[in-house]
């Protein structure tokens, strides 16, 4: 992937593990250290998973070890940035709908309606976007931050108390969504009342009933068990979950060349294996949450009932726009360049539209698109 040296992310391997082996013979050429790498998740979600990943490689080809730090052990999301950016750790999991509020562009990848829905077309974006890859990282090292991968986790579904067939649905509903401002205004022009919060207050708050609504990939909505909270789970296709892996820039610049190859083939093969865990993860994760709880009714909106999601997606558009002038009219102008590059590249993805038919899996009634077990 071209996380860390740009465009063409050059297949290396070869002659990285070359390097590598050379620093092994050559002991004391690289002295060991202690890599701390913060992710936003739990060690078996699918931040966890990549980190673990990425700690093996390392740790198997060099002396250095990677001790990861799960949700909560260092704080919140803001707080693990911080963190990052001061250098007190090396790596970091940061996921743009926090870290938008930091780097206003990040918020593209927050615009509903914008990201590929194949998930061959998004890996392949993620890994080949100059956009992301070249312009965003350089906004990344502006706030200290090396941007060393950037990956999807799976589309986002909302998780309600009550049913959403329409923004009218989400009238007086207190929506949670993360921090960044283009999440506030997407659901408030979605209809709901968006209401930001760090995700340790998420659960409890619908718990409490202060909020009614989240919005989350099934992966996360399972384990975090965001089904026992909420009742409805509808696909609005309108984003998938992008997240980031970043480290301190000036850690990073200090790091031997050998050192930097290591960490490129560390998130090449993390990068490569978490494309291919996810295959069939939201099918699973599904299948148990209805075991968990039969009772959930889970909705696929067709793509009549999108459309005034979709239109009111013109208006978040806008205020991308608004908030991030020049500079994010021109990410926004590369990133659709770069997924139509994309979808050329990978070719006839069946990306985008739901029909009728496709909508209706077995476990959901035909007539309203839903199901409760
Ligand atoms: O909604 C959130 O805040 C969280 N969602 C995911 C999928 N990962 C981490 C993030 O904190």
């Amino acid at each position: 992937m071209t996380g860390i040296f740009g465009t063409t992310r050059k297949r290396i391997l070869s002659t990285a593990l070359a390097t590598t082996a050379v620093m092994a013979l050559s002991a004391g050429a690289a002295s060991a250290a202690e890599w701390k790498y913060a992710i936003e998740e739990a060690i078996d979600e699918v931040q966890g998973v990549y980190a673990t990943k990425f700690k093996e490689y390392v740790e198997a080809n060099s002396d250095h070890t990677v001790s990861i730090f799960p949700f909560g052990t260092l704080g919140e999301s803001a707080d693990t940035t911080e963190l990052a950016q001061m250098g007190a750790i090396q790596f970091v999991d940061l996921s743009p709908g926090f870290t938008g509020s930091l780097i206003p562009e990040l918020q593209v990848f927050l615009l509903p309606y914008t990201l590929p829905e194949d998930p061959e077309v998004l890996a392949d974006f993620y890994e080949t976007s100059d956009t992301i890859n070249e312009d965003l990282a350089a906004l990344y090292e502006n706030q200290q931050l090396k941007l060393i991968d950037m990956f999807p986790e799976g589309e986002v579904v909302m998780t309600t108390k009550e049913p959403v067939e329409s923004p009218e649905d989400l009238g007086g509903v207190k929506f949670r969504v993360m921090t960044t401002p283009l999440l506030v205004e997407t659901y408030n022009a979605f209809g709901a009342t968006a209401t930001p919060l760090p995700w340790g207050e998420v659960f409890g708050a619908l718990q409490l009933n202060m909020i009614q609504g989240q919005e989350n990939p099934m992966f996360f909505v399972e384990s975090t068990k965001m089904y026992e909270v909420t009742d409805y789970i509808t696909f609005t296709g309108h984003n998938t979950f992008t997240t980031a892996v970043a480290a301190n820039l000036s850690f990073y610049e200090g790091l031997s060349e050998e050192d930097k190859t290591l960490v490129q083939e560390a998130a090449d093969q993390a990068y490569d294996y978490i494309i291919d865990y996810q295959k069939g993860l939201e099918e699973e994760a599904l299948a148990k949450i209805q075991e968990a709880k039969p009772s959930i009714t889970v909705t696929r909106l067709t793509d009549e009932q999108r459309e005034p999601f979709r239109q009111a997606a013109e208006q978040v558009r806008q205020k991308y726009v608004e908030m991030t002038g020049d500079s994010g009219q021109a990410v926004l102008e590369g990133f659709e360049e770069d997924i139509e590059a994309s979808k050329a590249r990978v070719g006839g993805g069946s990306d985008g539209e739901t029909t009728e038919a496709s909508e209706s899996s077995s476990d959901m009634e035909d007539s309203g698109e839903t199901s409760s077990n």
